[in-house]
């Protein structure tokens, strides 16, 4: 039982889409953190980013002094990222084919830890605009920014709830996207791992 709505015109959310991988996602990001832990990574400009993050699959995204970069290995342990759980890959070709793309085959999921009051400001994500980009959204709700192909551009609202999907492709990909300061939630959740917090989980081809 899931909508699927129109954000633009290959953009779309799909509410409630990741609704029955939720207990099978929250397991594997449990395992997840334990061999690749949520870390604090510094921009390019040096400054620390209020969002925590981590990596699975062949290659992850990464951010410090020199640039951002994909990477194979996860420099704070020097091992390749964890594998890409079969869960989140199945989640992510689903999506795609539900919101009537070509197949997509992620070789790069980036994992967000947002805790009360952690905001994403307004950016441009790179990339191999060839490909979509898949993201789930757990735990607290947020408010996303999305924004046109200029900083200055006005930006829509849209609220994201725990279990849904939004894909972004072709057009649409390299539009200006954010996170709002995430709030407190109002009622108790089901998963210690979404205690106070909002899990995202953003697929993408490297390379
Ligand atoms: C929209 N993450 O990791 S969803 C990011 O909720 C990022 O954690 C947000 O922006 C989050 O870069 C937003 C992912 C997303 C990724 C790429 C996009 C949204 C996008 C590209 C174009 C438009
Ligand atoms: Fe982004």
């Amino acid at each position: 039982p899931w909508e699927r709505i129109a954000i633009g015109h290959q953009a779309c959310v799909l509410r409630g889409f990741a609704l029955r991988w939720e207990s099978d996602l929250l397991g594997q990001v449990q395992e997840l953190v334990q061999r690749a832990p949520f870390r604090h990574l510094r921009t390019p400009g040096g400054r620390q980013m209020q969002v925590a993050m981590t990596n699975c699959g062949d290659f992850g995204w990464y951010s410090d002094q020199r640039g951002y970069r994909y990477t194979a290995t996860d420099p704070l342990s020097g091992q390749p990222w964890p594998p890409m759980p079969p869960a989140f890959a199945a989640l992510a070709a689903q999506a795609a084919e539900a919101a009537d793309l070509p197949p997509f085959a992620p070789n790069a999921c980036l994992i967000n830890r947002y805790t009360v009051g952690t905001r994403l400001t307004l950016h441009q994500d790179e990339g191999d605009a060839r490909h979509p980009i898949v993201s789930v959204s757990l735990g607290l709700p947020a408010i996303f920014l999305w924004g046109g192909d200029q900083r200055a551009d006005a930006t829509q609202k849209l609220p994201l709830q725990h279990g849904d999907v939004v894909v972004w492709g072709g057009v649409d990909r390299m539009r200006y996207h954010g996170v709002m300061p995430v709030k407190e939630g109002a009622s108790p959740v089901a998963h210690p791992l979404l205690d106070g917090q909002r899990i995202n989980l953003t697929f993408r081809r490297a390379s």
